[in-house]
């Protein structure tokens, strides 16, 4: 656990308002006929949404719970022995290579050829968060693989699987953090709030987290302000990624909106950007209870192209970035601080 509060850099406003939470995530049921055009939707105007009937067994993930809770109860040695993060293995308030901090201990790991490789999960004494672990990342990819092929579907991209091939591949890079933001007294006395994890978009495709009843969660709306995200501990929430991004061009495009003003729903059009958006996020913990969340990150494999879809590119419209691939965009990424805007490296100049 946390002995002290991390340096005043991650310290931040105070007297945010409470139960403010955000009323505008779009919740999208998996069985739900309009559901592909709900996913759509909702990747282009947040890049973010909340899923329920997504099938995962609640006995599973109260299973992970648990064993993650007692990992973290141990003294910080044993800790200490899934090696340190770098960028795989246990990190307690120091996040990425740059100077990143946050009031947050995790474990990240690779996932190899679909299970979790980390020595020390190799041990017996880990056997049974190991086997909670391994359990988890296979529904959570078949759960990231279906989702991924709703929102081809939903664009109209034959064939159904091409982002989901990516997650697939024998070769797809990708990883599991499990976070945990423990309470911190001090901060609730004040009335304060700390940086758990800073913001930053996701590099990846697609992100699947799932977190306990804790709030802390913020997303960033297209509008540049901050709203907090009201927790649901059955629901997963997506984020669409950076990679999803590029790959996902669209001819800029009018969306429909409601809004209740006052008492009156007004109709309007949004022109959105024309793409999918990789959304902006950060954990505030206000100190009162603790915050857990794992977070599946869909990647693609190394070599992979990133470059928008030709089917989805309008004609005479370019993509605003130049081509890359994921090994070139990751390597560029692990040089970054969280906040930085990693895609602009790539933008064509
Ligand atoms: C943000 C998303 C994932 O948590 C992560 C993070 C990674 C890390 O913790 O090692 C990074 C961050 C994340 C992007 C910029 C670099 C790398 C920390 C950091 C400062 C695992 C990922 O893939 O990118």
């Amino acid at each position: 656990m946390l002995k002290s509060p991390p340096p005043t850099r991650v310290l931040t406003m105070a007297g945010l308002r409470e139960n403010s939470f955000f009323p505008g995530v779009p919740v999208i049921t998996l069985s739900d006929p309009d559901a592909e055009t709900l996913l759509v939707r909702a990747c282009e105007d947040l890049g973010f949404f909340r899923v329920t009937n997504h099938g995962i067994p609640m006995e599973l993930i109260a299973r992970l719970e648990e064993e993650i809770m007692q990992f973290f109860a141990r003294p910080a040695a044993e800790k200490e022995l899934a090696g340190k993060a770098n960028p795989f293995g246990y990190g307690c308030k120091s996040i990425g290579n740059n100077g990143d901090v946050g009031w947050v201990e995790y474990l990240l790991m690779e996932i190899t050829s679909k299970s979790l490789s980390m020595d020390f999960l190799m041990k017996p004494s880990a056997s049974s968060l190991r086997s909670a672990l391994n359990d988890y990342i296979l529904e959570m990819r078949k759960l990231a693989c279906q989702i991924l092929e709703m929102m081809a579907h939903g664009l109209g991209i034959e064939p159904r699987d091409a982002f989901s091939k990516l997650v697939m591949d024998e070769e797809s890079d990708s990883m599991l953090r499990v976070n945990y933001y423990p309470p911190c007294p001090m901060i609730q006395e004040q009335n304060r709030f700390m940086t758990g994890f800073g913001e930053h978009t996701d590099p990846q495709l697609i992100s699947v987290l799932r977190s306990n009843e804790t709030a802390g969660l913020e997303i960033s709306l297209r509008d540049g302000s901050w709203v907090p995200v009201l927790p649901n501990r059955e629901s997963f929430f997506i984020n669409v990624g950076d990679s999803l991004q590029v790959l996902c061009l669209l001819p800029n495009q009018k969306i429909k909106k409601e809004l209740i003003m006052g008492r009156r729903l007004v109709l309007f059009q949004v022109l959105t950007n024309g793409r999918f958006r990789s959304v902006r996020h950060r954990v505030l913990t206000k100190g009162l209870k603790s915050r857990v969340s794992m977070i599946y990150f869909g990647g693609p494999p190394p070599g992979e192209r990133l470059a928008p879809l030709p089917l989805l590119v309008a004609e005479g419209e370019q993509s605003q970035y130049r081509e890359f691939t994921w090994h070139e965009y990751k390597s560029c990424a692990y040089k970054t601080v969280l906040a930085d805007s990693r895609l602009d490296q790539f933008q064509k100049r």
